[in-house]
């Protein structure tokens, strides 16, 4: 133990910053292990509309638990947790859609992406012509030309899971298990970590363990541990070095009627690694959610050091050119879909590590705070069980193979390529920037956030 950090016990009081994806996991691994001083800090009211993981549904595949001799052992490790909460919590398995997923790519850099996955003991089916894509969903869906692509059907251990019922169902099970959410404005926004002993002359007094948050309405909050799970909000709070880098992606849903979401129920994920992706639609609203494929939006703003950061902002609308390439996708796959008005949209907004290898650690000069972010675009199905994991970093007993992969690392990102389009395919091919943007839809309702140190919107 790091001198002047206070032993962990059931009763420490511990405060995690941010009520999404990962900090609600966090909360009731948490409760679920006894820690019965456990405070959740959001500056929206649950579930935050600027969670990532507030969505109609997410991609989930299973994988199973790896050897210790496999190169990638520690994300097989994260996924095969996540396989088995879908399979067996049933806080998570009832939010879980085991319809397939149909996996596919046009681009020689995309199929082999989507080669990479484990896919043992599945039971898949090769896809090569249109027909046999055609052929995955009942006749009168897919009635697009589906031309030049390639890819497989997987027809188990994949799905879809309805986020936001699985986020509110970890929030109202974590409420039950004790654990204290204040998650409005501005009670909940974290606006700065507070240090023991700060030392004003050094490094803007952001010296010394950190021992709580202030919030917007100047309120402190103390805590014997602070985990720090704010997504892409994360460094605003602390300097990262350079190991997260906040970008968007774009989502768009149209309203489909009662009959129609009938109709279309059940059909397997379709990803396209160049295109995008879609799943069914919601069963309770009728709406059905696309996303197009792309390396992502960052919103680069040039600090006073010169330095570019990509800084996150809030908003129900898309760029245009995201828009037509979500109609470009349906008009390839449901060309009868291709022209309706979109009922909302937004940008999503992850923070993607150099290595997309999750940052779940200690920070080396403040021994009480845990960072659990970088979840790199991919963090979402691991709701079942990341939080699991975050304990483990809490109470000093992460796998060492894993606490390896996870942990502070910039030295990774001391020449960090900015655009790094990080495996990821579509769109421009490389990753844009939202400042460049000057056409957006105009959804009725749509929310913007104002944000006073970035230009767009
Ligand atoms: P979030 O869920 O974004 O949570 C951050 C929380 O911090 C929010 O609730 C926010 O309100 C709060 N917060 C921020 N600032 C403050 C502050 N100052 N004070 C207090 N609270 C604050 N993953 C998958 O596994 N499968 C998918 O199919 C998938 N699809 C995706 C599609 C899109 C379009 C996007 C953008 C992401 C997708 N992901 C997917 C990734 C996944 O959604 C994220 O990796 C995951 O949700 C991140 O969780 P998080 O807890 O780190 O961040
Ligand atoms: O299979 C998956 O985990 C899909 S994650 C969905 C997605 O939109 C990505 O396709 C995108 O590249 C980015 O990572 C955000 O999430």
């Amino acid at each position: 133990m790091m001198p002047g950090v206070s032993e962990l016990s059931h009763s420490s009081s511990i405060l995690i910053i941010g009520a999404g994806t990962w900090g609600v996991s966090t909360a009731l691994h948490l409760a679920r292990r006894g820690y019965t001083n456990v405070t959740v800090l959001d500056e929206y009211p649950q579930p935050s509309q600027i969670s990532a993981g507030n969505d109609l549904n997410k991609i989930c595949s299973f994988v199973n638990p790896p050897d210790e001799s496999d190169k990638d052992y520690a994300n097989q490790i994260f996924f095969a947790a996540l396989s088995k909460g879908f399979k067996e919590d049933p806080i998570f398995q009832p939010h879980f859609h085991e319809v397939g997923i149909v996996m596919s790519a046009l681009s020689p850099g995309g199929l082999q992406q989507i080669q990479k996955r484990n896919q043992e003991g599945f039971d898949m089916t090769e896809l090569n012509e249109p027909e046999d894509f055609q052929k995955t969903m009942p006749s009168g869906i897919l009635t697009g030309p589906v031309r030049g692509w390639k890819g497989f059907w997987r027809k188990n251990g994949a799905g879809w899971v309805h986020a936001r019922n699985a986020l509110l169902s970890a929030i109202v099970e974590s409420q039950r298990l004790g654990v204290n959410f204040n998650c409005r404005y501005p009670q909940g926004k974290a606006v700065r970590l507070l240090h023991r002993n700060p030392d004003p002359t050094n490094n803007n007094g952001l010296t010394g363990d950190v021992i709580g948050v202030e919030t917007q309405d100047n309120k402190r909050y103390f805590a014997s541990r602070v985990i720090l799970a704010t997504g892409a909000n994360s460094d605003q709070f602390l300097d990262f070095k350079k190991q997260l880098r906040p970008t968007a992606w774009t989502l768009a849903h149209i309203r489909m009627s009662p009959e129609e979401a009938k109709s279309y129920a059940n059909l397997p994920v379709l990803f396209n690694a160049d295109q995008g992706f879609f799943m069914e639609p919601d069963q309770d609203n009728h709406e059905l959610k696309i996303c197009d494929e792309h390396p992502g939006y960052c919103n680069w703003v040039i600090g006073a050091d010169g330095e570019r950061r990509s800084v996150p902002f809030a908003r129900q609308q898309i760029p245009i050119e995201s828009a037509k390439r979500i109609r470009a996708l349906l008009r390839a796959t449901m060309p009868q879909l291709a022209d309706r008005p979109f009922s909302f949209a937004r940008l999503c907004w992850c923070a993607d590590t150099v290595d997309r290898n999750f940052l779940i650690d200690f920070h080396p000069d403040h021994p009480s705070l845990l960072l659990a972010v970088g979840a790199s675009g991919r963090g979402f199905a691991h709701i079942p069980s990341i939080g699991g994991f975050i304990a483990d970093r809490l109470e000093g007993r992460m796998e060492a193979k894993v606490a390896a992969a996870v942990r502070w690392r910039p030295e990774q990102a001391l020449n960090r390529n900015w655009d790094d389009t990080l495996n990821r395919f579509g769109g421009q091919y490389k990753v844009m920037n939202l400042q460049e943007i000057t056409e957006w839809t105009n959804i009725p309702n749509g929310y913007t956030e104002s944000l006073l140190n970035t230009k767009n919107p």
